[in-house]
């Protein structure tokens, strides 16, 4: 085996490549090392809603330049998995994915988008389940079942939200997830799990989880159950402790899950500056063996306020206090450990549907699947016409064109994705170029930020930082990493 390492590596300069992950009983494991894999995720979606425009050819991997920085910085941070919303199958996406893998990063898709046609909507699902729709969901398939560093698609996104969407819409999400399964048992070489991202409410997450994973007569292959599960969960906000956030209830129920289970979003900011002390619970082995990880909400900026980095139209962009907050939790992380633990021999079966799995009145307890609409049938069976294709291209160039600065108005210098070598997946501290350690302050050199400390850079606007002198400090300190690099 040691011998053929060199080959390895001087292949990987070729066409290095992220394995492709696949699922066993709950957990993701890489099939070329068997070891089981721990979503290290971030909600990618550059410009919110509006950056996916299909009519002026934009979505969120559409533009390589703006891919290469996004890439550059969740590489220093330690991402391995990026979560994209919205996106148009007919543009090119060869270049971001090519940039993401390169990066050793996976890719979990969302098949739908706001537009009409283009999701199951919450009220009257059945107006909205139709041949066109499919076809564009399928579409989606088409465009990136090629690519080796796409997890997973999500049939849905909270569609679900409260009782009064649940009568009906679970077995339309049903009905979707096995539509798209069987275009991918039909059209793509490998099996590409598929499955539901879920509102963490209450009222309705126990019962879309039970909903969406449970098979006909306990048969695991009944196409409609979901491949994993996935919630948005908001429930840790400040410096919160396992118990208090309720993590123990999640970790309690999802336990004896027959498929993965992560988080699809996580970072509540109803406390800030945030302190993403979620990161070390999630990651522990207290939530491990049950859970696979977690998504942060999310990378870019928006009026929400979720945003760890604020991106500007001519593509500069600013690195926000929570990003180093986050890659110091990020950095506690023992990667080695936690991606590298066998997966449980015994994959639990999963459970008969019937409607005694589910425990709120209003919610669906109808398992008769939704027959296909007029004319999906011809294009499970013909494929898409015509299809898009994606595929792995070369990267010439990893250098980030555009200005990108810290916190303290100080420049990060020789910014580049740092491609990785084949079959490896990113890890915190696998990409830190100068300027990028602690806080990307001038006088940080630990790992570890106090909550105190960051409240006040985040109550210190930029201008005000940079008139204060900590902006050419950090100049200094730059040019000095600069050297050691
Ligand atoms: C199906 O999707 C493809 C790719 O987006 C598109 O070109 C084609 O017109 C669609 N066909 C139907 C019937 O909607
Ligand atoms: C766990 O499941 C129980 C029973 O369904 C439910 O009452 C409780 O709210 C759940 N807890 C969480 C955190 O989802
Ligand atoms: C269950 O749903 C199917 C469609 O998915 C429908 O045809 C059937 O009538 C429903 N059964 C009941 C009892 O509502
Ligand atoms: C000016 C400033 O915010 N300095 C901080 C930079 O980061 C280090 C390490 O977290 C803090 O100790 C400094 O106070």
């Amino acid at each position: 085996m040691h011998f053929s390492l060199p080959l390895l590596a001087l292949g990987a300069s070729l066409v290095a490549a992220v394995p492709s992950l696949e699922v066993k009983g709950n957990a993701f494991v890489n099939p070329k090392t068997g070891d089981r894999f721990q979503i290290v995720g971030m909600a990618y979606q550059p410009g919110g809603s509006a950056g996916y425009q299909p009519d002026k050819k934009k979505d969120p991997l559409s533009d390589k330049d703006h891919c290469l920085r996004d890439a550059a910085l969740m590489q220093i941070l330690g991402v391995n998995t990026i979560r994209v919303y919205n996106l148009d199958p007919n543009l090119n996406h060869d270049a971001c994915a090519s940039i993401f893998n390169a990066a050793g990063m996976y890719m979990l898709i969302d098949v739908n988008s706001p537009l009409v046609g283009e999701s199951i909507s919450s009220w009257e699902p059945w107006t909205s389940y139709y041949a066109a729709y499919l076809n564009r969901t399928f579409a989606i398939v088409e465009a990136f079942k090629s690519y080796p560093n796409l997890l997973g698609f999500f049939s849905g996104n909270e569609v679900i939200s409260a009782e009064k969407d649940a009568e009906f819409v679970p077995r339309y999400i049903r009905a979707v997830t096995r539509d798209l399964k069987n275009y991918i048992a039909k059209h793509a070489d490998r099996a590409i799990p598929v499955g539901y991202s879920a509102a963490d409410v209450r009222d309705v997450l126990m019962d879309s989880f039970n909903f969406f994973t449970c098979a006909e007569n306990g048969d695991a292959t009944d196409p409609s159950r979901g491949d994993m599960f996935a919630l948005n969960s908001y429930s840790w906000c400040g410096n919160s402790d396992f118990t208090k956030s309720q993590y123990d209830q999640l970790v309690k129920n999802f336990t004896g899950t027959s498929v993965p289970v992560f988080f699809s979003e996580y970072g509540c900011n109803e406390v800030k500056p945030r302190v993403f002390t979620e990161v070390g619970a999630l990651y522990s082995d207290k939530m491990t063996p049950v859970l696979s990880g977690g998504v942060v909400y999310e990378f870019a900026q928006e009026p929400n306020n979720y945003g760890l980095v604020d991106i500007h139209d001519d593509g500069s962009a600013d690195i926000l206090a929570d990003f180093y907050t986050l890659k110091n939790q990020y950095a506690k992380i023992d990667s080695k450990t936690i991606q590298a633990t066998k997966p449980s021999s015994s994959s639990p079966k999963p459970p008969t549907c019937d409607s005694k799995l589910i425990k709120e009145a209003g919610f669906d307890k109808n398992f008769t699947i939704p027959v296909l609409p007029p004319g999906a049938k011809e294009i499970i069976d013909n494929g898409v016409k015509p299809a898009p294709v994606g595929k792995i291209i070369k990267i010439d160039d990893y250098t980030v064109k555009y200005k990108v600065k810290n916190p303290d108005g100080t420049e990060l210098q020789g910014l580049a994705v740092k491609p990785l070598a084949d079959d490896q997946s990113n890890t915190p501290g696998s990409n830190s170029p100068s300027g990028t350690s602690g806080n990307g302050n001038a006088s940080s050199t630990g790992s570890s930020s106090s909550p105190t400390q960051s409240k006040k850079n985040a109550a210190l606007g930029k201008r005000e930082m940079a008139a204060s002198g900590v902006g050419i400090l950090a100049l200094t300190a730059a040019a000095f990493f600069g050297l050691l690099i």
